[in-house]
């Protein structure tokens, strides 16, 4: 057990920010688009270069690699008392088509500047201190969304993520295969005393009211479907408009009720399409099929349940007025989840012994965190980025910002994997 002095020295610990901002921006690099951003989807090439180029930074900070067969990935720090259960943090590296730098990458790149850190102040803790990176957080080439934390703590199965396609069909256990992390450790056979995820706050709060830490109390439910509308391809020069199937018109009204719903149950109440894919897709006929992404969203479980009704019996409604078959398939839940109170204590303690200004959070973003607080005490730091904007090629966040989370999340970890020299 360390002596009180060197805890106090332990509380004076600082990251280096200059090197945790250098490493963002060169992993940004690996997928980097014209305007700034990163297109790096799971399981693709891309992904596994920035895989490969985070272990490399592991590997070169003296930490153990181990990969589970959906292809997370932990990198552990030893402790003093290697049988206790480690402290975990980290995030995900996939990112959206048009995503940031930030989004996932800091949570993971934050994790390994905490551990550089201990490294270079030759600090010792307890417990292990892990940084893991989760596979396809972002759901966008491949559902469900935060499909490897989610087979981690169990609540989707193994076999319905491998079978998972995305739009060329291709499966996440072929594609797992061929970019080389079909690991052999079984998700979730693998112990985690805490766990503490650092993530821009990917909306406007934070910076609207001039804090720099967001302390994570609870994350929004979250439901998505898939909508396929059947129509009837035909001629749109000669066929009159009263006899037409037209599937697009008919989307229309559904994709209209989404957002409808999402503003009756305001203020927390979300609702997107944002994928439609229209066949044949071409502009003189008229579309016989069209299938289309739904996310509803809502920090209350029971409205999220109402507002599924409610876009159920519309889509029922259309389907029986039209004689139209509708399908609708869910391919994505969870439910609206609340943190670890100790965890979110120690998080708002660490931001207030720094000096940082603080405030809790409602996250509407979906974090792997929602899965891990079922195996073990979770909280989120959130950081401001600017305007709010996120999945997005000009997602941006400030040094400072990425600094001060980075530093609530070395003192939070340290208040859980103890120091121990
Ligand atoms: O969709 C989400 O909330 C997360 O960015 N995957
Ligand atoms: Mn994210
Ligand atoms: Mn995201």
């Amino acid at each position: 057990m360390a002596s009180n002095d060197a805890v106090q020295i332990a509380k004076q610990l600082r990251v280096d920010g200059g090197r945790l901002y250098s490493s963002l921006l060169e992993l940004a690099q690996i997928g980097a688009t014209p305007k700034g951003g990163v297109c790096r989807l799971a399981l693709t090439d891309l992904d596994k270069q920035g895989r490969q180029w985070v272990i490399n930074k592991a590997l070169s900070l003296g930490l153990t690699i181990v990969t589970d067969q959906i292809g997370n990935t932990f990198m552990r720090r030893e402790g003093k008392k290697p049988h206790l259960a480690p402290i975990m943090t980290g995030s995900h590296i996939d990112t959206q088509p048009t995503g940031g730098k930030y989004d996932g990458n800091y949570g993971v790149l934050a994790g390994l500047e905490v551990i550089e850190t201990l490294n270079d102040h030759q600090i010792e803790t307890e417990a292990p201190i892990e940084v893991v990176f989760w596979t396809n957080e972002e759901g966008s080439r491949f559902t469900p969304v935060m499909m490897g934390s989610g087979v981690f703590s169990g609540a989707i199965s193994q076999e319905l993520a491998y079978t998972s396609k995305d739009i060329d069909g291709k499966n996440v256990k072929d594609e797992l295969t061929r970019i080389g992390f079909l690991g052999t450790q079984k998700p979730g056979d693998h112990p985690c005393g805490a766990y503490f995820e650092a993530h821009i706050e990917q909306g406007p709060i934070l910076e609207y009211q001039d804090k720099v830490i967001g302390v994570v109390p609870a994350v929004m439910g979250l439901r998505w479907f898939d909508c396929t509308v059947q129509g009837f391809e035909a001629h749109a020069g000669p066929t009159p408009m009263e006899i037409r199937d037209d599937a697009l018109q008919n989307s229309l009204r559904i994709m209209q009720k989404v957002v409808d719903v999402a503003n009756q149950y305001a203020p927390h109440g979300r609702g997107t399409v944002g994928m439609v894919q229209v066949f044949p897709n071409s502009r003189n006929v008229i579309p016989g099929r069209v299938q289309f992404s739904i996310d509803i969203r809502h920090t209350d479980a029971s409205t999220l349940d109402q507002m599924t009704v409610d876009l159920k019996e519309c889509i029922k409604d259309i389907a029986t007025e039209k004689s139209i078959k509708i399908d609708l398939k869910e391919v994505s839940y969870f439910p609206p989840c609340n943190f670890d109170e100790g965890c979110i204590q120690t998080i708002r303690q660490a931001a207030q012994d720094l000096g940082y200004s603080h405030m809790d959070v409602v996250s509407g973003a979906g974090h792997d965190a929602i899965y891990m607080k079922s195996i073990a005490p979770t909280g989120m730091i959130f950081i401001p980025c600017k305007d709010g904007v996120s999945h997005n090629e000009i997602e941006d966040a400030k040094a400072d910002h990425l600094e001060a989370g980075a530093n609530v999340l070395l003192q939070s970890i340290l208040a859980y994997a103890k120091r121990s020299n």
